[in-house]
């Protein structure tokens, strides 16, 4: 059904300040439409809400319009960048789609723009650079700052929206993002919608007396400023244009606590009991809307406001009347589109020309400097990866060829520096970002279970990254410099997982992994980097890195491996054929996500016995689903019950002596397979 035709007002979705001066009724009209259409589609979403029409949870922008309409009115849409929060439905409406778009996604519609999977105020319009919100409040704005850095790095003046609540002001991201954002010089507008409320919790409940969100800026080198958004719209409108077009020719990030309101309680369930009494009457009485209409009024007459809200509400109720005829979702190709379909296979330079010997950590290095010469999207970012080279100097002299800010040295904020790749990737970079030790990864674990990983099935944008992992124990390192950590994060949907043994796999797989439109975890076992070298060459073939590799052919057991693992099992299965002339078909599982295994199936389908050897803890661990996947489909057919070798449940012990009793070593897996054998 085609939807109604908006009110001619609404044609413009723009505004400069100057307009306030040189045709001002004009440009008051237009505030208002947009502020009004903004209350009532809340206040209707509200009552279809009531009616149970509308599901999830339905958060108001009441109160919110004296903020968000002229901010979104003044932003550049061609090249800005925002994530709207669940306060700010007035900006989505002037940003991009038709008011049934917007309806549609509430609605949960098949035609809504989460293709109903996700509810509520939570989309965006990648396309035109407004990034979908998740709901751990904070976790956008690094994203933003790193679209708004990717549109800088194209030469483009973008500016940032960075909007979050006085809640959300406690967040790590927050704070993050905010030295981040100072750091790099970054062109956002961080935007407090303070309204007094986290849910039920009181300001002075989430941060000190006598203290102000916006003087936070100045700690963090940042101007900022208090703007009252309850009284009057059109000085907001000024204050802002100005913030905006300082920050666009400075390229200087900015902080403004707005003062705004929450006139219908956190949600459409709240029962707002925990008010003064009173206290939302005052609320009430600061409502920017009427006071303006008012304005609006003595300007236009009342005659032309009383028929353009007349325009504006019969536009609502068509577009309500066609979004509750659209039809709701079907399941359709869910699991098909957790991932982002490939782009064409970018077309390498066969090089290098002639094979080198190269051990891991410069494999990975050559591989690095390949896709840093031949790709400009590319970037790397991480801590001391710049003149240092990286805590395992992988990245060793990538600074001195390509400069900043294409090797980027990081501060310690690993969920900042993610969402900001997040953000890089959305907005057209490749990044790929080096975690000093994989254990740290556990800092961003928002941003790449949540925001990174679900992008794709929740807003149809692809989020391509390389996000590489130096893991694995066995080096003395203790509990928080050793972990494997694929199982805790291979469990979520939308991540992929490569994890080579070799320094050609290695290669191979970083490239492998930056052609993928998907966040992509490459697993680097740190005791691989310096193992020895080995020939490393330009392979043609290098995406068949995607599946495993049989290393060795017997009839006895399949035996699956991965990583460093790989090497001693090598030994092991050595060690059976001599000693006990039993032989495996042993396999390096290379891929751990998304997994192929018609190999292995093959195999198993022939041995009916399967080893499954792994350096990450016992339960819970990814030879669970190993076993599981590979029995389930040959369990009549299985000669013995399934070995699963891996460390045991404990913490990753310092002591050399005791992280050799952790994890499966030579003689333990000898030990363990011979007594499974009989
Ligand atoms: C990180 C995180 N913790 C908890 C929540 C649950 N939650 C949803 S909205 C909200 C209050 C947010 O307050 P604020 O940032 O001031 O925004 P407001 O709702 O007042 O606009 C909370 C606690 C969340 N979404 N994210
Ligand atoms: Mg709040």
């Amino acid at each position: 059904m085609a939807f109604p035709t908006p009110p001619a007002i609404l044609a413009a979705h723009n505004l400069r300040a100057a307009e306030l001066d040189q045709s001002p009724n004009d440009a008051l009209l237009r505030i208002y439409a947009w502020m009004h259409l903004a209350r009532i589609a809340d206040n209707r979403i509200l009552e279809l809400f009531r009616q149970g029409l509308i599901r999830g949870t339905v958060a108001g922008g009441q109160g919110n319009e004296g903020l968000i309409v002229p901010l979104a009115l003044l932003a550049d849409k061609e090249t800005d960048i925002v994530s709207f929060t669940h306060r700010d439905l007035g900006g989505h409406l002037i940003w991009s789609g038709h008011l049934c778009d917007h309806l549609n996604q509430y609605f949960a519609n098949a035609d809504s723009p989460t293709k109903a999977r996700e509810g509520n105020i939570h989309h965006g319009d990648p396309k035109q650079r407004s990034l979908p919100m998740i709901s751990h409040l904070g976790a956008m704005l690094p994203a933003v700052a790193g679209a708004t850095d990717s549109q800088r790095r194209n030469g483009k003046p973008a500016v940032g929206f960075a909007l979050f609540g006085d809640g959300s002001s406690s967040t790590g991201d927050v704070h993050e993002t905010l030295n981040l954002a100072s750091l790099l010089s970054l062109p956002v507008l961080f935007v407090i919608e303070n309204n007094g409320y986290a849910y039920s919790t009181p300001i002075r409940e989430q941060y000190a007396a006598g203290t102000e969100l916006w003087q936070r800026g100045s700690a963090y080198g940042i101007e900022s400023f208090k703007l009252d958004c309850t009284s009057d719209v059109a000085q907001v409108v000024r204050t802002l244009g100005r913030a905006i077009d300082n920050i666009r020719a400075t390229s200087r990030p900015m902080l403004v606590e707005a003062q705004v309101l929450r006139l219908r309680g956190h949600a459409a369930y709240d029962t707002c009991d925990y008010l003064a009494p009173g206290e939302s009457d005052g609320y009430f009485a600061r409502d920017p809307i009427p006071r303006f209409r008012a304005d609006v009024v003595a300007a236009a007459g009342s005659a032309r406001v009383e028929s353009l809200e007349a325009e504006l509400s019969s536009f609502l109720e068509a577009c309500v009347k066609i979004c509750h005829a659209t039809p709701r979702p079907k399941p359709g190709p869910m699991l098909e589109e957790v991932f982002a379909p490939p782009s064409p296979p970018i077309a390498w330079k066969p090089e290098p020309a002639a094979p080198v010997q190269l051990n891991v950590a410069q494999a990975l290095n050559l591989g690095l400097r390949k896709i840093l010469s031949e790709r400009p999207e590319s970037l790397i970012l991480g801590q001391d990866i710049g003149t240092y080279g990286g805590a395992f100097k992988v990245t060793d002299s990538l600074m001195k060829e390509f400069g900043r800010p294409r090797v980027l040295n990081t501060p310690l904020a690993e969920s900042a520096c993610t969402g900001y790749a997040i953000g890089l990737a959305l907005a057209g970079h490749r990044p790929i970002e080096e975690f000093q030790f994989s254990d740290f990864a556990t800092e961003a674990t928002t941003q790449l279970t949540l925001n990174a990983a679900t992008m794709h099935f929740r807003s149809g944008a692809a989020c391509p990254l390389v996000l590489r992992l130096p893991c694995g124990g066995g080096l003395t390192f203790g509990s928080f410099h050793s972990q494997e950590l694929e199982s805790l994060f291979l469990s979520m949907p939308g991540l992929k997982g490569l994890y080579p043994s070799t320094p050609q796999d290695a290669f191979n797989a970083l490239l492998a992994a930056y052609e993928d439109n998907n966040p992509v975890l490459l697993f680097e076992h740190k005791a691989l980097y310096r193992r020895g070298r080995s020939e490393v060459v330009w392979d043609p073939n290098f995406r068949e890195v995607w599946s495993p590799r049989k290393l060795r052919d017997g009839d006895f057991a399949t035996f699956v491996t991965y990583g460093e693992m790989v090497h001693i099992a090598g030994e092991v299965a050595a060690y059976f054929a001599e000693e006990y002339e039993s032989t495996f078909d042993l396999f390096d599982l290379r891929a751990l996500a998304p997994l192929r295994l018609e190999h292995i199936h093959a195999s198993l389908a022939r041995t009916g016995r399967l080893i499954v050897l792994h350096e990450g803890r016992r339960t819970h661990g990814f030879g669970a689903e190993l076993v599981a996947q590979l029995t389930e489909k040959h369990f009549s057919a299985m000669k013995a019950t399934p070995l699963r070798i891996a460390s045991l449940d404990l913490p990753v012990p310092f002591a050399p002596e005791l992280e050799h009793e952790f994890r499966p070593h030579k003689e333990k897996i000898i030990d363990r397979i011979a007594a499974w054998m009989g």
